[in-house]
């Protein structure tokens, strides 16, 4: 069982990471929509903390915490704008886990100190122009020329592709195989040659996030870039999953953080806001309002504390994992929307913090798999295990 770092240690991370969020990150947060970029010296101050190297073992120049001291350093982070998380997010999680996972030594030492320290920014490259869900039927070939693989194929809404320094790139490597057998993951440097970053996307919210396609035209590579080595040919798909999973633990923290900051501000705006001679706060609608919020803030709290839990214990929680995405998300969505409902008219115009982070949370419950896909997932998991 991971032990993670010290407690000592780690209650120390956490009051920075606490300070941090509240004393630079939210004042920031302005300036992040308007220019639609993290300024460069909050960007130095993250690599100064050590955030992008939280989750890489130590041996490789990270932090080294475990699952549930990631799931706390996580929340707190998010209670400032979830765009600073998804800086660091994909070194933290997607982009740099299947080489912690499954990765081979010399993979491992190549790449996680860079990783770790920020220098090299790690982008996990699942996602395709018509397979999104359906991870299992990517169209993107991995051909054998020789000792070599010829990628071809484009990958769509990849966070960080335009400050990527390496890639994981989920390709076909086995055409006979039209679901997840016939996949594997390889480690692309970005600066292969064939490789195109788009511009980046125009979204709904959580502006300063950087997601584009990218596009591989015959980009070749060694057999030593199979994430794991060649022995890992056609295990992609399961590396793939590996990692959501993880990731899904990840994204119910973030939940927390920014549920627990739209609660805050909904309850100031209750106690400052008069209606009818009196703060809105004491009247009973508006409390039935603060107190679902309040309510599933608790439970989706508590549920991802203890699935990081078992995850840590177990090395897997594949369906707690997809229960903590599904309710943590779902619950952010209720929660933004009564904190949005609590404001009034105030709560739709840009000046109030709560129009912005409605938007950004959005995004929660469709990215690292739907809320239908999680569905999928805790359904299947159920009937199978009763069915034995
Ligand atoms: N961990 C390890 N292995 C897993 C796994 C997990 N969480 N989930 C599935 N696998 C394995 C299965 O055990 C199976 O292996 P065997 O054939 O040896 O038994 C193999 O992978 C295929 O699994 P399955 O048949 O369940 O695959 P499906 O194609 O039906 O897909 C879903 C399953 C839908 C759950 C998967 O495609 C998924 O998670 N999709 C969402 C993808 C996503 O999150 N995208 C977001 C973009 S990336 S940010």
């Amino acid at each position: 069982m991971p032990a993670g770092v010290d407690s000592d240690v780690f209650e120390q991370l956490m009051a920075s990471v606490e300070r941090f969020a509240r004393e630079r990150l939210i004042p920031a947060e302005r300036r992040v929509e308007e220019e639609d970029a993290i300024p460069e010296e909050i960007v130095s101050e993250m690599k100064e903390m050590g955030l992008f190297g939280l989750s890489t073992p130590e041996e490789f120049g990270g932090i080294g915490v475990n699952v549930p001291q990631e799931a706390r350093l996580i929340e707190a982070l998010c209670y400032a704008s979830l765009t600073f998380r998804s800086l660091i997010g994909t070194n933290v999680g997607i982009g740099s886990q299947g080489i912690v996972m499954d990765g081979t030594q010399a993979q491992k030492e190549q790449w996680l100190p860079g990783v770790a320290s920020g220098d090299v920014i790690a982008s996990f490259a699942l996602t395709e122009p018509d397979n999104g869900s359906d991870a299992g039927g990517i169209r993107t070939s991995a051909r054998r020329d020789g000792s070599d693989f010829v990628i071809n194929g484009t990958k769509r809404y990849i966070t960080n592709a335009v400050r990527a320094g390496v890639f994981t790139v989920f390709a076909r490597t086995d055409p006979e195989k039209p679901g997840a057998d016939g996949v594997s993951a390889f480690i692309v440097p970005a600066n292969t040659p064939g490789i195109t970053v788009a511009k980046p996307d125009r979204k709904l919210g959580q502006r300063g996030t950087k997601t584009s396609d990218v596009i591989f035209d015959n980009v070749r590579l060694p057999e030593s870039a199979i994430l794991g080595g060649p022995e890992r040919l056609n295990q992609g798909f399961r590396t793939a999953m590996k990692v959501l999973d993880r990731g899904r633990i990840h994204v119910g923290a973030m939940a927390v953080g920014q549920s627990q900051r739209m609660l805050d501000i909904a309850t100031d705006y209750a106690l400052q806001r008069k209606q009818f001679g009196k703060p809105i706060g004491e009247h009973q609608l508006v409390q039935g309002m603060l107190a679902d919020c309040q309510a599933e803030l608790h439970a989706a709290r508590a549920l991802v504390r203890a699935t990081a839990e078992t995850f840590n214990r177990e090395g897997k929680a594949i369906l707690e994992a997809s229960c903590t995405k599904y309710f943590c998300t779902e619950a952010a969505g209720r929660i933004a929307d009564r904190a949005l409902q609590i404001h009034g008219g105030a709560g739709y115009m840009a000046e109030y913090d709560i129009e912005r982070l409605y938007r950004d949370i959005r995004l929660l419950r469709i990215y690292e798999g739907t809320s239908q896909i999680q569905q999928l997932v805790i359904a299947r998991r159920t009937l199978a295990e009763r069915a034995g």
